[in-house]
This record gives C-alpha cells, sequence and structure tokens, in this order.
C-alpha cells in the first residue's frame, strides 16, 4: 500500500522505474509478513532450519564467503567539499558517486521483488528518533529489520506525519567484491548500498543512517550519535546509573551491555540492566545532563566467544526466534560457534564437512539477530522516550599493552582526549588484516559522517555554562601478560571497574594522579572472590611514562593530519599532557606523592 506522503511515494516509483522489480511490497511490520518472509528463504534456501526442539524458530543463514564483514575501503562519503568528509573517511564527489552506483542499480531488481521498509531509529514516541525508509530487494535483509528496528505501519504514520525520512536503497546485486559501493550522501540524507548483503552493508538504518548519516545530524542538531553501548548499574542501595561505552567493533560492547556481576556482587545485590549495546543517541537535557536512548530494537553480535560463562544472557536469549549468520552446526542441527562450549561441530559456517585444517568452523564475524526484548536484562527504561541520564562515558580499544585497565580524564577536555587518542587492534567485523594497532577515535574510525577535527570540535562544544557532563573514562580490558594471555578476566568481572568508575561520580572512591589521567589504587579495586596471578593488578595499573612520552608523540602526529580543522582546544590538550609526561621524566618538576585527587 503506497503511503500518504507524496515524496515517499515518488521516490519509490523512481527507484522502481530504475531497478525494474516484478513486484513492490511496502513492509507493514506484521507477525504474518515476517513468517511469509522466512517461509519464502526457506523454500529458496536463504534459510536453513534449525532444532526446533532446542532452538524453536531459529535459522541459519549463509553469507556468500566473499561478504562477511563490512569493507571500510568500499565506504564512502560523498559530500560537495571533499574536506567535510576528512581524512577519516573515503570521499567521493556526489555526482560522480550517483553515476557510478545508479549504473549498477540499472535494472538490478527484475525477476524480484522490491520491499519498501519504513523504520523509526529509537521509539516511536521519542523525540530523539529519527525515522528512514529502506528499499531493498534482499528478503533476508527485510528479515533482519524487522528484528534491529521498529519497522512497518507505525513508522510510516510517524514519517506521514514528520514528511520528512533519510532514503536508503539496497540491492544484494551479485555479491561481487569488485562491483560493490555502501556511498553517504549526508547533505541529500541518502544512502546507497550496491553488491552486499552482510550487516553493516545492508542494514541501512544500523551503521548507515544511525552513524553516519546521524553524526552529521547531530552536530547540526546539537547532539550526538555514537558506537556505544549502554548500560544501567543497580547497586545494592537499588540506585541504577547508566554508563555509555565507546569500544570498537568486536571490542566488548555487547558483552558489557549484557554484564552478570560476579557472585559476591550479586549477593549484595548489584544487577545489570541492559539499555544498548552498539549505538547510542545522545543530548543535553533540561537539566544539563547528557540524555541517551538506543535506536535499536534488537542486536546483532558478534557470536565467538559467546557462552554460559561469558555471557549466560546472551546464550539464553538465543534459545528461540533468532536468525543466525555464519556460525557453525552440531550434529542434531544446533548452531555453534568458538567458544560456546565443547561439542564438535560437524559443519562449518560455509556449510562443508567441519575440518579444523580450514580454519574455524564458525566465521570469526559470525552473528546472531535478535529482538532486544528477549535478553534476560533488557531495561524497561529502553523504551523511555526521553532516554536515560548518563552518569559516566567509558572509552577504550584492544590493546595488549601500554594501556592501564582503567583511568579518569581530568574534566570533559581531557576526555575528549582520551576519546580522540584511542587506538585498537583491528577485528574480524571489517575485512581486512586482523590484529594490527590502528587510531580509532571514539571508535568511531569508520562511522563517523564527517570531518574527525569538526566531530573532535563538536564534542568539545558540549562543555559550556550549565552542562552537568558525564564523567569519562578510558579502559582496556584486553592486556596481556608476559605469557600471552590476557591479564584481567573481564566480562562479568568488569562490574569490579564499574563499581570504581562509578564512585567517583559519587565521591565515594579515591584516585591518584598521573600525567595520562587518574588511576585507581590496587586496593580501589574490590577483588573479592577473584583469584588473580601475583602482580597481575599492579601490571595492569602501571603507567609507563618513557613508553607514553612516545605514544603521545604518535598521537599529536595523527591529530596534527587533521589540520586546521582540528581545534585549538585538543592540541592544547594533548601539549598539556605531553608536558605533564615530560616533567615526570626528566624530574624537572616535583613528584606528586600518591595525593588523592578531588
Ligand atoms: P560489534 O557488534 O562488532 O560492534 O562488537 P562489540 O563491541 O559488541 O563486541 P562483543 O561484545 O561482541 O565482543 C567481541 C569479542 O570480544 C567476543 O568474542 C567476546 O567474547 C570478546 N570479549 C568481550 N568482552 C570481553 C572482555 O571483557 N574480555 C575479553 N578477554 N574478551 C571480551
Ligand atoms: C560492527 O562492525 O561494529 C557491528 C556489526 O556492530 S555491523 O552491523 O556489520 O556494522
Ligand atoms: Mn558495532
Amino acid at each position: 500500500m503506497p503511503s500518504k506522503l507524496e515524496a515517499l511515494n515518488r521516490w519509490v516509483d523512481e527507484v522502481a522505474g530504475k531497478t525494474r522489480p516484478d513486484r513492490v511490497h511496502w513492509c507493514d511490520g506484521s507477525d504474518a509478513e515476517y513468517r511469509s518472509l522466512v517461509d519464502g528463504m526457506l523454500k529458496t534456501g536463504d534459510l536453513i532450519e534449525l532444532n526446533p526442539q532446542t532452538h524453536p524458530r531459529c535459522y541459519l543463514h549463509r553469507s556468500d564467503p566473499r561478504d562477511v564483514a563490512r569493507v571500510e575501503k568500499l565506504t564512502v562519503i560523498c559530500t560537495k567539499n571533499r574536506d567535510d568528509a576528512g581524512p577519516n573517511n573515503h570521499w567521493m564527489d556526489p555526482a560522480e558517486a550517483h553515476a557510478k552506483i545508479d549504473a549498477l542499480f540499472d535494472g538490478c531488481m527484475q525477476g524480484r521483488t522490491m520491499y519498501v521498509i519504513p523504520y523509526c531509529m529509537g521509539p516511536i514516541g521519542s523525540p530523539l528518533s529519527r525515522c528512514g525508509v529502506e528499499i531493498t530487494d534482499s528478503p533476508y535483509v527485510v528479515a533482519n529489520m524487522r528484528i534491529m528496528t521498529r519497522m512497518g505501519t507505525a513508522a510510516r504514520e510517524r514519517i506521514e506525519r514528520e514528511g520528512s525520512f533519510v532514503k536508503g536503497l539496497h540491492s544484494t546485486g551479485e555479491l561481487d567484491p569488485e562491483r560493490r559501493w555502501i556511498m553517504h550522501f549526508p547533505e541529500e540524507l541518502t544512502i546507497k548500498s550496491y553488491g552486499s548483503g552482510y550487516g553493516g552493508n545492508a542494514l541501512l538504518g544500523k551503521k548507515c543512517h544511525a552513524l553516519r548519516i546521524a553524526s552529521w545530524q547531530a552536530r547540526s542538531e546539537g547532539w550526538l550519535a555514537e558506537h556505544m553501548l549502554i548500560v544501567g548499574i543497580e547497586n545494592p542501595r537499588h540506585e541504577i546509573r547508566y554508563v555509555a561505552a565507546a569500544f570498537p567493533s568486536a571490542c566488548g560492547k555487547t558483552n558489557l551491555a549484557m554484564l552478570i556481576p560476579p557472585e559476591g556482587y550479586r549477593r549484595d545485590g548489584w544487577k545489570g540492566w541492559t539499555v544498548g549495546d552498539d549505538i547510542c543517541w545522545m543530548r543535553p537535557g533540561r537539566d544539563g545532563r547528557l540524555y541517551a536512548i538506543n535506536p535499536e530494537a534488537g542486536f546483532f553480535g558478534v557470536a565467538p566467544g559467546t557462552s554460559a560463562h561469558t555471557n549466560a544472557n546472551a546464550l539464553a536469549m538465543l534459545q528461540h526466534d533468532t536468525l543466525f549468520t555464519n556460525v557453525a552446526v552440531t550434529a542434531d542441527n544446533q548452531p555453534w560457534w568458538e567458544g560456546l562450549d565443547g561439542r564438535k561441530p560437524v559443519k562449518d559456517w560455509q556449510g562443508r564437512d567441519y575440518d579444523p585444517a580450514n580454519g574455524p568452523a564458525a566465521h570469526p564475524n559470525s552473528r546472531f539477530t535478535v529482538r532486544a526484548s528477549q535478553c534476560p536484562s533488557w531495561s524497561p527504561e529502553a523504551e523511555n522516550p526521553e532516554g536515560v541520564p548518563i552518569d559516566a562515558i567509558v572509552f577504550g580499544g584492544r590493546r595488549a599493552s601500554l594501556v592501564p585497565l582503567v583511568m579518569e580524564a581530568r574534566d570533559w577536555t581531557h576526555g575528549v582526549l582520551l576519546g580522540a587518542s584511542m587506538a585498537s587492534e583491528t577485528t574480524a567485523a571489517a575485512t581486512g588484516q586482523v590484529g594490527l594497532i590502528r587510531r580509532d577515535p571514539m571508535a568511531m574510525k569508520p562511522f563517523c559522517g564527517y570531518n574527525y577535527g569538526d566531530y573532535f570540535a563538536h564534542w568539545l562544544s558540549f562543555d559550556r555554562p550549565g552542562a552537568q557532563l558525564a564523567k569519562v573514562f578510558h579502559v582496556n580490558w584486553f592486556r596481556k601478560g608476559k605469557d600471552g594471555r590476557f591479564l584481567w578476566p573481564g566480562f562479568g568481572d568488569n562490574l569490579r571497574v564499574l563499581e570504581w568508575m562509578l564512585k567517583r561520580v559519587t565521591g565515594e572512591a579515591d584516585a591518584v594522579e598521573t600525567p595520562i589521567g587518574r588511576l585507581p589504587r590496587a586496593e580501589d579495586i574490590n577483588l573479592d572472590g577473584l583469584e588473580l596471578p601475583d602482580g597481575a593488578l599492579d601490571e595492569l595499573l602501571q603507567v609507563d611514562n618513557e613508553a607514553w612520552r612516545a605514544e603521545l608523540a604518535a598521537i599529536g602526529a595523527y591529530l596534527d593530519g587533521y589540520g586546521d580543522r582540528l581545534p585549538e582546544a585538543l592540541r592544547a590538550e594533548h601539549r598539556r599532557v605531553a608536558d605533564a609526561l615530560d616533567a615526570a621524566s626528566s624530574g624537572a618538576a616535583p613528584r606528586r606523592a600518591a595525593a588523592a585527587a578531588s
């Protein structure tokens, strides 16, 4: 059924004229529609039913093996002025980009159904939410969008009321990596994606809209669109404080968002409440605090490493009504991945008989798609149209050395520098080599839709009279010892670090001032019930001045790459930290005894 909004109908007609599908289907988001999509995909083999006794209504999708992750080198930002996209993005002139991708869209939906998906990112009634329409020829994309967003009639009605929406056009094309583009036109609120059926390349509401386009809009409208989880931490006094944390892809957001407190903590009444696991939209409220919503309605999470031990909440929600992509299967047709348990898979992610010589059974970037409400720790506040107040912002990366378990920024400006200085090992979430350290400010390197210099300035701008900003921290769960093993147990035990952070927020914990930030003393982290190897915590909290001087030099060189667009205040903050390190090394400045910071 076409829409009451002429502009929407016109665009749909125009796209249909170009792509020439056999049929056009307007999605209503109903259960019956989802059922019929699944039935169709079971017939074509796009989906395989998993064991209905152990995993009712769970299905497996096997991607083309050349299409299993985001492709950053084919992801482009098309702005009139190249500098507006910045050195952090691949750029293409908008006219050239349209011409290139429109040639691929020409007639590409012949013989197929074209689906029109109106969706809302965020609660339908929230002023912070934003809507879009994705047109796609992939029923797999429609099924995923149904789980990941508020999709269908209610979204279409909001779009008709507002009269505007982000346009997203997608076709799986031939899945030929040589004929693939993920293009963004922020000035036109338009996305065009061709040649990939995979997650972030194809579910346009997610990274394309909710981060790349939204970050652009957020800048002009005074809010933030971030690659962050949102979690509520309830303490024994039944106070819930919300934390937003930015870690790069496959660096622990889903796991922290669903954290289960260690046993002793549980006994004392601590609890984690999941609000979001990937994207956070945040803006100052009338009281000056930052309020955040999760624009998504589902999780598209990393399967490998998910187990009853690491993330029991996730495992519980994956027992029914879940789509699995590129996992392995056991002899009795249950989904399986590395790290799940000791069973042996029989088929790998490509459907071959499992042979360890072929590599892991599940693809390292295999994923599950599941409705957020299936998560046992799902927070009722996730539906709050006003969002939740954020008390702590956390940045973190995957760093085998140097970066301590946790540190606190002295103030907002220093916090922005901590975010801008982030670096992390690359992971399987994007194509390319895994394990290389690269700069990934605020975990937004692949997702910031504009020049990072302007983005840092936008972050700094939130520090203004009347603002009641969150405290900013930096963490590293991935520090390794000499034996190559993680020094910190991670997962639920990360609450021990969050407890210190939240007690810093309420003024109940001490910190030690160092040139790079404020750190807890070893005794400030509660280790009750935890066996850490001798000296591990000291190593985790150690600051190596000489190595940090080299790091600051590298950070400075990186930031200089943004030239004139880099805000002077950030440059000055970098100089302040570098000078403090120099002074500490030369002994020129009187060394502060481990003085408690305010
Ligand atoms: P995206 O969905 O790609 O944005 O990733 P994410 O940040 O949500 O990552 P996720 O929580 O799915 O974690 C990715 C991988 O890191 C999984 O294999 C986890 O098991 C592992 N991981 C998560 N948290 C921790 C932790 O605290 N310590 C260790 N050692 N590994 C972790
Ligand atoms: C990520 O890569 O950060 C993801 C998965 O969350 S995707 O949706 O593919 O971007
Ligand atoms: Mn992500």
